[in-house]
Order: structure tokens, then sequence, then C-alpha cells
């Protein structure tokens, strides 16, 4: 008899799959004490990583540290765990190790226990650090994932084998992990696969073995009987209306599958199921941030997207003006991983994927075309950076002759560089500040300007933080026990020419007149010029973003050098000149918002 450990994702992956990681500290904060009170056999609470710490400093204004500080003093009896992008840490690019040994010592004394440590390419090389720096904590336990992608029971599958998951298993025990956790990011594992791999993991090692999976095709409960009837040691489920579809199964089907049998989870069914109405509410807080993903798709078998990529990529297409395209977004997603050698697609492998995918559909190129010429196109820069093997070596090699023609003339990214002596001792002096400041340089800055503006705003509901009060709203904020502020909202004056209106608010009664900027009135910014597509000597933006200029006026420029980049959602891309020539003109102005074929150089 073996009882089936439980994960629940609720505070991490569960929000980042459905609702863009926007949950913010005070709704986690209100249910903590009761998931810590009612479902004590919890293995351990998911609650922080890459995402929701990236989210917490760009668009909540919260410091992630603070939030796990408050969760662990919530919630002192079940492990906190984190999902740990290797060598990235929480971030997208690799960092000195040195900043993987802060990182991790400072998560673990601010509250984390269990680290699921994985690798975008699933280099066990990658990870070493990472594992190195959990195993001298002496205290945190190493979880180290293989990242589970295509469907291993197909005979035709020739890369992603059971062999393969084997050996990979095999550099992981080896590399010193306590647990093996097989992450399953797009939902890909079904009931037989789970079946064969799971019981080969136990067979072979002695480590626990740990599965998560997301729900996108609706299938995952079989894949979960499958691989407890296989001897799993733990599974990964969230409250049950923030499961499902791209997040992971519901804790409540997790419970009544395995009740009354040999590996019951030791959950009470109507405890998990408690918990259920606090999230309902709270979801419909959210719902702008929902990813519009309505039922399971089967379509995921094919493109192979990850559940956190899925939701993503739908509101990225939307604010490429690309929504309707969302399809042929996916069928060039798959295009996309086959061109670039059919990787492991997580954070950040699964990044460069999409932008690569994003990019063709936005410019209206078929894969073939690029495929077969791709030294002509515009190319993202997260792309080109794979390419140059910034995120280590795909296990299936690289595809070539296509990766040659398309770094042909295109530089290298800059190595990771190495910390300055003042970081060095900001790690040991100042951890926290320097860890946010090093890994997410442009959002903290951000952060920081609005704590010294606003201070902590983690205080406001999420309702008035997001959407605001309305005139005539008067709503109280318990600044800190014994402190209460009245805040109150009289009035908007009319927008002046410069877009500035005067919010006429009232703080504990008194009258506060408060400057802001409205960026919906637009401020005299002329109608964008057209490029005229027939043109030769016209550079156009490939879709809507913030173009910079990187030439000027009179420089000559050859084929194919970088003019302009261009960000979007997440996304960067080169723009590059069409031929060689001089800069005649450009309409541009510092880093400026266009819309897809907007003129932005003229050559000559
Ligand atoms: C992350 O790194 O955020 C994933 O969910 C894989």
């Amino acid at each position: 008899s073996k009882a089936v450990g439980v994960t629940d994702t609720t505070f991490r992956d569960a929000h980042q799959s459905l609702l863009a990681t926007r949950v913010r500290t005070k709704d986690l904060l209100a249910v903590a004490p009761h998931v810590a009170r009612m479902t004590p056999e919890l293995l351990s609470l998911e609650c922080w990583g890459g995402a929701t710490y990236d989210v917490a400093l760009r668009f909540l204004a919260e410091d992630p540290w603070e939030r796990l500080a408050a969760l662990r003093e919530a919630v002192p009896n079940i492990n906190l765990q984190m999902l740990l992008r290797g060598r990235n840490t929480v971030g997208y690019t690799p960092y000195p190790e040195a900043v993987t040994k802060a990182f991790v010592q400072e998560a673990t004394d601010t509250g984390i226990d269990i680290f699921r440590i994985f690798d975008a390419l699933n280099d066990v090389e990658q990870m070493r650090p990472a594992i190195e720096a959990v195993r001298e904590t002496g205290t945190a336990v190493a979880e180290v994932a293989l990242c589970y992608t295509s469907d291993l029971s197909n005979p035709d599958e020739r890369l992603y084998t059971l062999d393969y998951y084997l050996k990979l298993a095999e550099q992981i025990v080896g590399a010193g992990a306590h647990v093996l956790a097989v992450k399953d990011m797009a939902g890909l594992l079904r009931a037989p696969a789970a079946a064969r791999l799971i019981s080969a993991l136990r067979k072979e090692f002695d480590l626990p073995v740990h599965l998560h999976t997301h729900d996108t095709a609706g299938g995952q409960l079989a894949t979960y009987l499958a691989a407890i009837q296989a001897g799993v040691d733990a599974i990964d489920g969230a409250t049950a209306s923030m499961a499902g579809t791209t997040s992971q199964p519901p804790l409540s089907s997790i419970v009544a599958l395995t009740d009354h049998t040999e590996h019951a989870t030791g959950l009470d069914l109507q405890n998990v199921c408690d918990l259920e109405p606090y999230w309902e509410a709270v979801r419909k807080i959210y719902a702008p941030f929902e990813s519009g993903i309505p039922g399971p798709t089967g379509r995921v078998y094919h493109h192979e997207i990850p559940g956190g990529q899925l939701s993503n990529l739908r509101t990225q297409a939307v604010a490429l003006g690309l929504g309707e395209k969302f399809e042929e977004i996916e069928s060039m997603y798959a295009a996309a991983d086959r061109m670039l050698g059919h990787l492991v697609k997580v954070t950040p492998s699964s990044k460069v994927v999409g932008d690569l995918a994003l990019h063709l559909v936005g410019a209206g190129v078929s894969p073939e075309d690029f495929e077969a010429d791709p030294g002509k196109f515009d190319i993202p820069a997260s792309v080109i950076g794979f390419l140059h093997g910034e995120l280590g070596d795909p296990p299936g090699g690289w595809p070539e002759p296509f990766r040659t023609k398309a770094l042909a003339g295109r530089t290298a990214p800059k190595p990771i560089e190495e910390l300055s002596p003042e970081d060095e001792a900001g790690l040991v002096d100042d951890r926290r500040a320097t860890l946010n400041r090093l890994l997410f340089p442009g959002p903290t800055k951000e952060f920081r300007a609005h704590r010294d503006a606003y201070g902590d705003t983690s205080v406001l509901r999420s309702k008035d933080f997001f959407y605001g009060l309305r005139p005539g709203e008067e709503y109280s904020v318990d600044l800190e026990p014994g402190v209460r502020l009245l805040i109150g909202l009289e009035a908007i004056s009319e927008a002046d020419a410069r877009g500035l209106r005067t919010v006429m608010a009232t703080l504990n009664g008194q009258l506060r007149p408060i400057q802001v900027r409205d960026r919906s009135v637009a401020a005299d910014i002329p109608a964008a010029e057209k490029a005229d597509r027939a043109n030769p000597n016209h550079v156009a933006a490939p879709f809507a973003g913030v173009v910079t200029a990187a030439v000027a006026e009179g420089d000559s420029v050859e084929a194919g050098q970088t003019v302009a980049t261009i960000e979007a959602m997440k996304m960067e891309a080169a723009i590059t000149a069409p031929k060689a020539g001089r800069v005649q003109r450009l309409a541009l102005r510092g880093a400026q918002q266009v819309e897809g074929g907007d003129l932005l150089i003229v050559l000559e």
C-alpha cells in the first residue's frame, strides 16, 4: 500500500496557465491559512517561480521576496515549492553561478523547501550549478526534472524515446538529485506512455518520482491513474475552479480517483472542495486576464505548446493584431519547432519557437520560403540567440543547412557578463534587491519608482488595484495593524492639451488633487506614414510594437544589417535593411509605438 503525495499548484502554475500569472499576494494570503489548516497532508504547495517573480515586479508592483516571506508565515506547516529554470534561475538567459548560489540560498532562507529544477533543452550541465546550490543549503530538496515532449509510445518517435529519458534520468541522478520529476509542460504524456515511463524510472532508480502535467487536451486524469498504478510517488493538481485545460487536473478529482484505494492521497475530499468557491470568486476579478481557451483542445498533440505558453500566446497574438489567426499560429509553431530541430519546448526554448511562429505569421512568410532562405528575412533576436547556442545544444542536434544560412552575417549575442565587484558585494550585503536588479533590471526600476511614488500598493484590494475607484466610491485600506486609510474619489477633470487629468482624491477626508497622465488621450501625435510595400527603399514595421532605430540619417548600411529593433509583448526582433544603401530619412523619433506597415526608414 502506498499513498500518493499531492502538490497543490494553485498558487503558481494554475494562475500562470490560466490568468497570465496575475494573482496578487493579497488574494493568496487570504486563503493561505485555510490551505495550511485544512489540508496538512499536502506534500507541498507550489507558490513561486520565474513567471510569478517577473510578473510581481513587472505588472503587480510587488516584491516577489515579500510575497514568499508572507506565504511562509501564513503556511508554516507545508513544504513550499518553487520552479527554478536551471542556470536561468527565474529569468530567460543564463546567469553566473554566483547569482544561482545567492538566489537559492536567499530563497531557502525566505521559505522554499523544495526546488523543482529544469532545463529547457534537458541539458544536465545547465542544471548542475542549481542542483549543487540546493544541496549546499543542507536543508532544501533538489527535485530535478526531465522535461517530456512528443509521444514515447509512438513507434515512429526517434528522438524522445524511453531510452532517451532513462539516459537523461541517469545523468540527473548522477548530478545529485534528491527527487526525480517528470515535467509534462504541454500535457502530452498519454496514459500508456506514463505507464511505461514511470515504471521504468521506478525500476531503474531509487529516487521518488514526482509527475507534473497540464490538462490541455482533457485526458490527464487517465495519465495520473496509469502513473499511480506504475508507482509514481507524487502528482500535481490545482483547486478545481483553477484547474483544467492549460492548468493542472483538479485536486478534487485526484482525491476522488484514489479515495478508498491503497493509493489514497490522504486529503479530505470535503476540505479540498471547500476551497473551490473562494477561487471561483477570485477568478472573476481576474477575468480580463483569462486566456480565452474555453475548453480542452486536442490540437496540443500536434503543436505541443506548453500550457503556460498556450494561454500567453493567445494574448500576444491579440496584442499583435493576429487574434483571428490563432490556428495559423498554432500550425506555424509546429512548423517552427520542426525547422529548429524538434525541441523540448519550455521556458525559454518555447519562447524561441513562439517568437518565430508569431513573427512569420505577422510577416506573412510561409515556413517553406523561410526555411529555404532564412538569410533573406528578419529573425527574432531570441531565435538568433538560440541558433548561436545561447541556450545550449538541442538533444537532436542542430538543423543544417538551415542554421548556417540563418546565422550568415548575424552577430553572436554577448557572452554571460561577469559580475561587477559592486554586484558581488551586493549579493552578500543586499541580496534581495541585488537579485531583483540583476534578474529583471527594467521591471525592478519601475517597481522601485512605483514604491517610491505610491508606497506599498499590495495592500489594495485587487478590484481597486486593477480597475480603480469610480467617482463617489470610498475604500478603506489597512496599512498595518491599527492604521487604516480611507481613500475616496470625488471627481476626475477633463484632460488638458498634454493629456493630464486632475484626480480629486480624499485621504482620510482631506482633499488631495493628483495629476495623472491619461495614456488613452492622444497628445498631438501625427498620423503615421505608411510604407509603400512596392518601394524597395522603404523599411516597414513588420507588426505593431515599440521600435527603436539602430542607425542614424546619413549612415551607410549593408543588406541584412540591423537598422532597428521592435519589441511587442515580451517578443523582440531585429528589423534589417532589405538592401545596401544610405539612410536618407528616419521616420522615427526615439523609441516609438508603431502599427504593422508603418514607415520606419527610407534608404537611397
Ligand atoms: C516557467 O519557467 O515559468 C514554467 O512554467 C516552465
